[in-house]
């Protein structure tokens, strides 16, 4: 009988970890993700019931050891981070160790498994610290910003080291933006799908924002859950952007959110005084919030350069801006 692939997944009730886990399960693989329960489950408990899950907390290594060695996985995938860059500046010891330091106890207890394990680490274009106005690869020169983005260099760092030194089937998917409908509200595209359904339907007046001149690569989460399986298929490790490769701004992604529920949006005013407003009726739908803003945000178009996942792997995106702007808004009307 053929041996079923075993993957254990890190931050599986996330939502690139659930696309993941709905692909691996799809291909036949025995799919088991580490949660903390008390914070995770109650937030999908459904969808957890279809997995094997195994308590645990990036910021407890033991519970991140045992989980491996009770589970021998072929393929670890860690997803889980303190994901919220913002937050980051708050938390920065919290947010170097589980974004940082613990991938050297995956990589270690991976290493000493007596079968060969391969492990992803979910990195970011956070690397970039938006310096950038252009595309950027795997060649550009990082530059973090922030704790999460510092955490996320050391594990970079941590990867590579354990595949030169040890060769270890490691690597890096540099993540640009992903969203989808089960993004969390703490991000941007979400708040903004989440505002507009209740302001179609009459629930909420209206949306306040930070930068609408902020510019981001998204990708729909789907296709970056492919990107991370298919680069883990490669014949060898290496590292990987995994990205849309286009920009909009804040203020494009408003647009379309509002089109999809009939309304063309205008813009008057600027700076914090700027607001967008229906076109038809004249009524002020968004406003500008200095609570929102990020100190020292350039507004640099930096795009995810996809050339060497697509040459290598043979993936592609199969989602647009438009798709993604619709998959979320039909979950948000019909939820909402
Ligand atoms: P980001 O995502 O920080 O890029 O990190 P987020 O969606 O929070 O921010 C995108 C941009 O939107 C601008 N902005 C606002 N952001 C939020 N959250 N709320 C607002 O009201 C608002 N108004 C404007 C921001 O200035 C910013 O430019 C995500 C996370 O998934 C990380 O974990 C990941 O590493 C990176 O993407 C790649």
């Amino acid at each position: 009988m053929e041996h079923k692939k075993v993957a254990l997944i890190t931050g599986i009730a996330g939502q690139i970890g659930r696309y993941l886990a709905e692909l691996l399960a799809g291909k036949g693989y025995d799919v088991y993700g580490i949660l903390r329960k008390k914070f995770d489950e109650p937030k999908q408990p459904e969808f957890l019931n279809g997995y094997k899950i195994i308590e645990g907390d990036l910021d407890d290594p033991i519970s991140i050891e045992r989980a491996i060695l009770k589970v021998q996985p072929d393929e670890i995938y860690n997803l889980a981070a303190q994901s919220d860059a913002q937050a980051s500046f708050h938390l920065p010891e919290y947010t170097l160790k589980v974004n940082g330091l613990i991938v050297l106890r995956i990589c270690e207890a991976a290493e000493r498994l007596k079968k060969k394990v391969k492990v992803f680490q979910a990195s970011s274009a956070e690397l970039f610290g938006g310096e950038y106005d252009g595309t950027v690869d795997e060649n550009t020169a990082f530059y973090p910003k922030n704790p999460y983005a510092i955490g996320k260099l050391c594990a970079y760092w941590i990867i590579r080291y354990y595949r030169e030194r040890y060769g270890l089937f490691a690597g890096n998917g540099i993540l640009f933006n992903s969203e989808s409908p089960r993004r969390g509200e703490n991000f941007v595209t979400k708040k903004i799908i989440k505002s507009v359904a209740e302001i179609s339907k009459g629930k909420l007046e209206r949306l306040a924002l930070g930068n609408l001149n902020a510019k981001r690569d998204w990708s729909h989460a789907k296709d970056t859950a492919r990107g991370i399986w298919m680069m883990m298929q490669a014949e060898k490790p290496s590292d990987y952007v995994i990205a849309s490769g286009e920009t909009h701004s804040i203020r494009e992604f408003v647009e379309l959110a509002f089109r999809h529920v009939g309304i063309e949006i205008s813009w008057k005013g600027s700076g914090i005084d700027e607001v967008g407003y229906d076109k038809q009726t004249g009524r002020i739908y968004v406003t500008v919030d200095p609570l929102y803003f990020r100190e020292g945000e350039k507004n640099n178009a930096m795009a995810g350069n996809v050339s060497k996942i697509k040459a290598q792997t043979g993936w592609q995106p199969e989602h647009s801006i438009n798709d993604i702007v619709g998959d979320m808004i039909k979950h948000e009307l019909r939820v909402s």
